[in-house]
This record gives structure tokens, C-alpha cells and sequence, in this order.
């Protein structure tokens, strides 16, 4: 019957409308303690479609979000799923680094390009020749960092970072930085992913009196890290709360209080950045959300923006090699400032900002007020 309906359909001239879509398997923490970068991603991909229109180089992008859970055996599963049974032409997502390396064997195997819009440890593009990413990686925001602190008068500092993929680049990257600009490490402490508590820690940091404490934790933590170091008195004491952007994340900025103002952080997104382009995604954003978008959020719209480059440049064809070469070298401009995917490595190459939390028309914002351009991963540049 079906056999027949379709020869019938076809002797009319008319192509059956599965061929024309193509699937997008996005692959989130929808639920579980990341969850928020779960909402923020959907939230970006959703309002990049309906501002472009869900037609592209003649095809239709069906837009497939499935909850991992924030567990890597979950997330493989849903993208073998989203492959087999649903024929995603591409993956996306990805909310924390082991969740990124479990799909990476399957992205090369299938041949489907792998989308990386959070996780964001330097080396997860190297884990297939199908990734490409649009986040950021941390040595890209721990090593500005650094040499901001080295410049600015901070000579001791504490690492607190996630013990973790992305935790340990940035430990690494951020410390080693901070010695070569002649700072001092005076401890490195690693804190565990699950159900983590900083107070013990924030403790010792107390002891050990730096100038400043620089912290590393995923998106969704940083309100806890912030209340537990007013509570552990560090403020008071004198030490200054550096770091990368996540732990003053927009997600949560404006609900953790005054006791988040003078923070200074590094990072490649903040919803105050002063352009039209971040302007109207912003307004579109908060009127579609009724939430402000975060560095999670604005990912998500730039990789919904590489796939619809990469259709556009191949016409429509999805097979996955070629989706994937016209991603690399792609140029255009994000909310978050110029972006390009960098050819050789298939990660994002953006502009790096120092920025301090201040209040701006009652809420709080991280205000940039220093520009690096154009950072590539350093991990990788070293590497060559
Ligand atoms: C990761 C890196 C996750 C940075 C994050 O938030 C983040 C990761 C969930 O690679 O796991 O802010």
C-alpha cells in the first residue's frame, strides 16, 4: 500500500516531503542539574529558525530536541536513535564534555556532521573529523584571564576549577599563563562535578590569603559558587573573585545579587555587548523567552547559523563530508561579535572580552571593557 502510494506520487511529479527536510538531532541536559543549559540552547536554535524561516536552499530543518539528561550513555543512545530511525543529517548540542566525546565515534561512523554548541573542553574537535563547534574552548578564556590578572596587580592566586575535562583546561591554562606573566599559583583545588561543595574549599582559599581566587564551573553552578563565597566571608577578606565568564553565566547573573558586582571575568558572550547585532538577538530573545540569553544560548543560534551557511553553500545536499567542508573557513557575524570556523581545526575563532559585573538600568551585567580579537584555541596553535 505504502509501496503504491508512492509510485503514484512519484509518477505525478511529486517528491515525497521526507527527502525535502532535513533533521536536526539537538542532544541536551533538558532536565538534571545542567538544565538551564538545556533551555537556553533550545530557546537559541528555536529563535534562529523562526527568524530565518524553517526553508533553506529548498529543504526543511525539522528541529528534533531530546532529552540526555546529562548522561553520556542516554545521549549516545538518542543520537544513534536520531541517525537510525529519524535520519538526522546532522547532530547538535551537547551540554558538558563527556557527552560530546560519547557521540564523536558515532559522528565519524555515520558521517554526520556533530555540532558542538556547549561542551567546550579544547580537544573534543579533535575526537572526529565530523565535529565543528561554535561555543568556545577554555584555554580561548583562561588565558586572557590570566594575563588581565597579571597586568592589573594580582600577583597570588588560588585555582578552584570542576574536576573535569574543561576544569583542567582551564587550571592549566589560566595557571601556566599567570607563571609566564610572573604570578604566583599558591594551590590548585579540582571540585567534583556531582553534587559539589565549595564551602570547605573557599575555606582553605581563606587560609591561604591570594589576592584573588580564580574559579572554573560549568554553567548552572555559579549563583552557588557566588553565595558560598560571600557566606565563607572572602570577600571581606580582601580576596578578589576572578574567572571564565561561566561563573557569572546570564543566566543566573541578575538573581545572585550586589555581592556579584566589581567580578571580572574573561569570556566570549555577554548579553550587554554593545552591538545592533546583540541588540536585536537580546530583544528577540526576551521577548520570545521571557529570560535573558546566555553564552549557551547565543551557541546555539551561531550553529543553527553554520548549518543553514553550510545548506546554502551545498544547495541543499546533506551528505556529511560535504556539510562539513563548507563549514570550515565560515565567517559571519554573531550576536557575540566576527566569528569564523577555523579551517584546520573546525573550532570557533572569536573576539575574547574582559569584562566586570555592574549594574545597568537595575540589573546586573558583565560590562565589557577590554577586546582581545580574534582568539583561536590556543591549545591547538601550540600544538602546530
Ligand atoms: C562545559 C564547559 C560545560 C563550560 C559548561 O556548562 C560550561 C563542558 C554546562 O565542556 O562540559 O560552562
Amino acid at each position: 500500500m505504502k509501496a503504491a502510494i508512492l509510485i503514484s506520487a512519484l509518477a505525478l511529479g511529486v517528491v515525497p516531503a521526507m527527502a525535502e527536510d532535513v533533521t536536526v538531532g539537538m542532544i541536551l541536559p533538558m532536565t538534571g542539574p545542567s538544565a538551564s543549559t538545556g533551555k537556553q540552547e533550545k530557546a537559541g536554535a528555536e529563535l534562529y529558525i523562526a527568524q530565518h524561516g524553517d526553508k533553506v536552499a529548498g529543504k526543511t530543518i525539522k528541529l528534533l530536541v531530546k532529552d540526555d539528561t546529562g548522561a553520556a550513555d542516554v545521549t549516545k543512545r538518542l543520537a544513534q536513535e536520531a541517525i537510525a530511525n529519524d535520519h538526522a543529517a546532522a547532530l547538535m548540542g551537547f551540554g558538558l564534555t563527556p557527552l560530546a566525546f560519547a557521540v564523536a565515534p558515532i559522528a565519524t561512523e555515520a558521517k554526520v556532521p556533530e555540532i558542538v554548541t556547549a561542551a567546550a573542553t579544547a580537544v573534543i574537535t579533535e575526537k572526529s573529523p565530523f565535529i565543528v563547534r561554535t561555543s568556545f574552548t577554555l584555554p580561548q578564556a583562561s588565558a586572557p584571564m590570566a594575563q588581565w590578572a597579571a597586568k592589573n596587580g594580582i600577583k597570588k592566586v588560588v585555582t578552584i576549577v570542576t574536576d573535569y575535562g574543561p576544569g583542567l583546561d582551564a587550571e592549566k591554562w589560566f595557571g601556566e599563563t599567570f607563571k609566564h606573566e610572573g604570578g604566583e599559583i599558591i594551590e590548585a583545588i579540582r571540585t567534583p562535578l556531582k553534587n559539589p561543595d565549595f564551602a570547605p574549599f573557599l575555606q582553605r582559599v581563606k587560609d591561604d590569603k591570594p589576592d584573588a581566587v580564580f574559579v572554573f564551573v560549568p554553567s548552572g553552578f555559579g549563583a552557588m559558587v557566588m553565595k558560598q563565597f560571600i557566606e565563607q566571608g572572602l570577600a571581606k577578606a580582601g580576596v578578589k573573585l576572578i574567572g571564565t565568564g561561566d561563573v557569572t553565566d546570564d543566566d543566573q547573573l541578575n538573581g545572585m545579587g550586589e555581592a556579584a558586582l566589581g567580578v571580572v571575568t574573561a569570556h566570549h558572550y555577554s548579553a550587554s555587548h554593545d552591538s545592533p547585532e546583540n541588540k536585536a538577538f537580546v530583544t528577540a530573545f526576551e521577548k520570545a523567552n521571557g529570560f535573558r540569553p546566555n553564552f549557551m544560548g547565543v551557541a546555539a543560534y551561531d550553529g543553527m547559523a553554520l548549518l543553514y551557511h553550510a545548506l546554502e553553500a551545498t544547495k541543499g545536499a546533506t551528505d556529511g563530508a560535504g556539510l562539513i567542508e563548507a563549514m570550515k573557513g565560515a565567517k559571519w557575524m554573531s550576536p557575540r561579535g566576527p566569528v569564523e570556523i577555523d579551517p584546520d581545526t573546525r573550532d570557533i575563532v572569536q573576539n575574547m572580552y574582559v569584562r566586570k559585573v555592574e549594574k545597568k538600568d537595575g540589573q546586573l551585567y558583565n560590562m565589557e571593557f577590554e577586546t582581545i580579537p580574534m582568539v583561536k584555541d590556543p591549545f591547538k596553535a601550540t600544538k602546530k
